[in-house]
């Protein structure tokens, strides 16, 4: 009889919650994938897009990559034959090699993203593009970068947030332009239900987050400055900002005073559509105490999300709600040292020589058009041909032939069906690594449970092997996993070694809620909070966040927001049929003012276009958003859908005012119906 036997990892999606997980086996083979009842994160419970995922796609065979790949037929047709690790790495090197010699390595772009967090498969194989010289797609400038580089600027760190648990000392909770309910739904259930304080919510959208709260602000897309500058006015007026903590720790709030002048609630009624009542009870709840602002990665996509995160990040600020239990501000809780975690190193960007050359994923389709510009294609852990703006024109330039194009994923997607060399990837279940979450001051072992599929192989081991084809001699490149989770983990206190973690599962850094920012000393030139950043000036951007917002769309245009999905993650589980009957086609929710005036009825098509393209889809009519938006969930493979495509095609690849990322939910788009066939 075949052994059964059980073992603890840990989910590394691009998800806030980083579950728990127990993985059944019987005879060194996965049977059931569960949530982890000892994970004080996700408490038993995995959520049903992953459940539905892994018990179904990533333990399937016929899913899954399980050769490498080459192109056998016209780009971007996705027509392949087998071949062996030998000859695919060997193909790989002489392309590559040729490529250097001739046009430099500079040619050569990478592409990758957070298709798996976890430490190792995400951040080893730069290793080899350093030691390459090859050109980076900037990664966050897909996702978060303008928020990332405007609190740089007021915090001195971006990756520095509050620590979850002190919310049991927190009066207030706001969640501002994210929602956990979809983004985080352990997060959603057990900490923001459970949470004290009263919960305010700034969303265009009733989200099921919105729903939950005491107060929502539905305010109109990208008018976020403006609604802080009138909180500001009012927690002024009533005398609830900490001048003495301004006065020892903040940059500039003289320059700010005289501006909250003309910031009056019914000033901001006009620019927001947020009643002024709202405005007053939110800065009253607000200002009543210590709390926790959630600056959302939703709430920076659009063209001023800079200037919004830094007219925000005032809020804590002007309130002194640092360095104590109850107060903070969140965006993303990724400095390694936090954890103790030494990952500094785990890119090896000395192997670099020189500037890191790089560029926006805002550019990629114009630069994959120019031979001159760019030669070689590399993506793992992403997939461009469904994720990324300009999605006609990428296809279109992704088809060159003459643009060697290699891709690593565990399954076919649309950015495999334009390789020529296509590299199967294992999953989470099938080899070590470690997860840290970027909410919950967690880490969490990822444990092999079971041999790869097929022939595939950890990013780790496929770069491994593709430095070796290359005859590369520096040691950096041929690490193993064992080594490096020892050095991540000789900084931390928390655990002793990777043996105990696997053993333990989930582990909060400390017992008791880190403070953020306990010494009041911030990470800035002056080591105060800088509202007013000599930085950003000398970057080119304004001295001062300042009270503005996004134009309204033009007559007769909608705002098309288009965040995430709770049946998928990201880009990722859209090939899992028991996924896709739940999610049904895709569709546009459009209000009901919007619907009358476009004349179409539940379930008719309407297309949605632009200048940069168009698509089709089926309405719902639903007065979750205001009038002027138009809502339809990312993560369509265009190679699944009916119309080939998805919303992405409309997507300008507009750039933020800081970053140079992504303005996603800043599209805007006319709407015409269209006669049912
Ligand atoms: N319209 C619209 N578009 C958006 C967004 C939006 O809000 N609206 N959001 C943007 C954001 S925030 C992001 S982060 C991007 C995400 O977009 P992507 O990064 O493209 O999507 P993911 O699904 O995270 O991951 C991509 C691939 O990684 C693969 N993968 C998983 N694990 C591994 C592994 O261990 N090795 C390898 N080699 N591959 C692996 C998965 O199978 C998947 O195909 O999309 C952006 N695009
Ligand atoms: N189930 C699931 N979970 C995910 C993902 C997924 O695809 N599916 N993706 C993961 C990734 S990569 C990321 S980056 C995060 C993203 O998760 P979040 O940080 O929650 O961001 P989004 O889902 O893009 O958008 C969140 C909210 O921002 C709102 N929003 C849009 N425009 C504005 C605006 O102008 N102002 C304000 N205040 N709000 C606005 C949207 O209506 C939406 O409800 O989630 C991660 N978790
Ligand atoms: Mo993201």
């Amino acid at each position: 009889m075949q052994q059964s036997d059980t073992v603890k990892t840990t989910c590394p999606r691009d998800c806030y919650d980083s579950c728990g997980v127990v993985v059944a086996r019987r005879g060194g083979v996965v049977v059931k994938v569960r949530g982890d009842k000892d994970s004080p994160v996700n408490r038993g419970a995995l959520c049903g897009k992953c459940t539905f995922a892994y018990n179904g796609i990533l333990l399937d065979p016929h899913k899954r990559l399980g050769t490498p790949l080459k192109r056998v037929g016209p780009k971007g047709k996705g027509q392949f034959a087998p071949i062996s690790w030998e000859e695919a790495l060997a193909a790989i090197a002489s392309e590559l090699r040729r490529i250097v010699a001739t046009r430099g390595p500079h040619t050569i772009a990478y592409a990758h993203y957070t298709g798996t967090i976890s430490k190792i498969a995400y951040a080893f194989p730069v290793r080899f593009f350093n030691r390459l010289g090859a050109t980076e797609v900037e990664p966050d400038t897909i996702c978060n970068n303008a928020g990332h580089a405007a609190l740089q600027y007021t915090l001195g760190s971006s990756l520095i947030g509050f620590d979850p648990r002190t919310a049991k000392d927190a009066r207030s909770i706001v969640v501002w332009g994210a929602n956990p309910a979809t983004s985080a739904p352990h997060a959603f259930r057990h900490w923001f239900r459970e949470a004290p304080g009263k919960k305010i919510v700034v969303d265009p959208v009733r989200s099921e987050t919105a729903r939950a709260a005491d107060l929502h602000l539905q305010l109109a897309p990208g008018s976020d400055a403006a609604l802080a500058f009138a909180l500001l006015h009012v927690l002024r007026r009533d005398g609830m900002i900490d001048r003495s903590f301004i006065n020892s720790h903040v940059l500039g709030w003289d320059e700010i005073d005289p501006i909250l002048d003309r910031c009056t609630p019914s000033w901001a009624e006009g620019v927001t559509d947020v009643p002024a009542a709202a405005i007053e009870e939110a800065a009253r709840l607000y200002g009543a105490g210590p709390g926790l602002l959630w600056l959302g990665q939703g709430m920076q996509r659009f063209a001023l999300g800079g200037n919004a995160f830094r007219a925000c990040a005032m809020l804590p600020t002007a309130t002194g709600n640092f360095g104590k239990p109850g107060a903070g501000l969140y965006y993303l809780n990724l400095d390694g040292r936090v954890r103790g975690l030494d990952d500094d190193y785990l890119a090896a960007p000395h192997l670099r020589q020189g500037a890191r050359p790089s560029f926006s994923h805002m550019e990629l389709a114009q630069r994959l058009e120019d031979p001159d510009k760019i030669q070689a294609l590399f993506c793992w852990n992403i997939n461009p041909a469904a994720s990324n703006p300009e999605l006609a024109r990428l296809r279109r330039a992704l088809s060159r032939e003459d643009l060697f194009t290699v891709v690593c994923d565990q399954f076919e997607t649309d950015t495999t069906d334009f390789a020529d060399i296509v590299l199967p990837a294992a999953s989470f279940l099938e080899f070590d690594d470690l997860v840290a979450s970027y909410f919950q001051l967690t880490l969490g072992p990822q444990v092999k449970a079971q041999e790869p599929l097929g022939e595939s192989l950890p990013n780790q081991e496929i770069f491994r092997r593709l430095a070796r084809a290359m005859e590369y001699e520096n040691p950096e490149l041929y690490e193993d996993d064992g080594t490096i989770l020892n050095r991540l983990l000789n900084g931390t206190s928390c655990v002793n070694g990777f043996e105990e973690l696997k053993r333990r599962g989930t582990v909060f850094m400390t017992d008791e809620p880190v403070l953020q920012f306990a010494d009041l000393s911030f990470p800035t030139p002056s080591g105060r909070v800088e509202i007013a950043s000599a930085r950003a000036e000398a970057d080119g951007h304004p001295r001062l966040p300042l009270p503005i917002a996004d134009a309204r769309p033009q007559r007769g245009r909608l705002r098309l927001l288009s965040p995430a999905s709770p049946w998928l993650m990201n880009f990722s589980f859209a090939n899992e049929p028991r996924i896709g009957k739940r999610l049904g086609p895709a569709d546009v929710v459009l209000n009901p003012i919007d619907a009358a005036a476009c004349g179409v009825a539940e379930g008719g098509l309407v297309k949605l276009w632009n200048d940069t393209g168009e698509i089709v889809l089926p309405v719902r009519i639903s007065d979750e958003i205001r009038p002027g938006v138009a809502l339809s969930y990312k993560g369509r493979w265009p190679r699944q859908e009916s119309s080939r495509t998805n919303v992405n095609v409309l997507n300008p690849g507009k750039k933020t005012d800081m970053g140079e990322s992504t303005c996603v939910h800043g599209i805007e788009v006319s709407i015409t119906r269209m006669p049912r066939d």
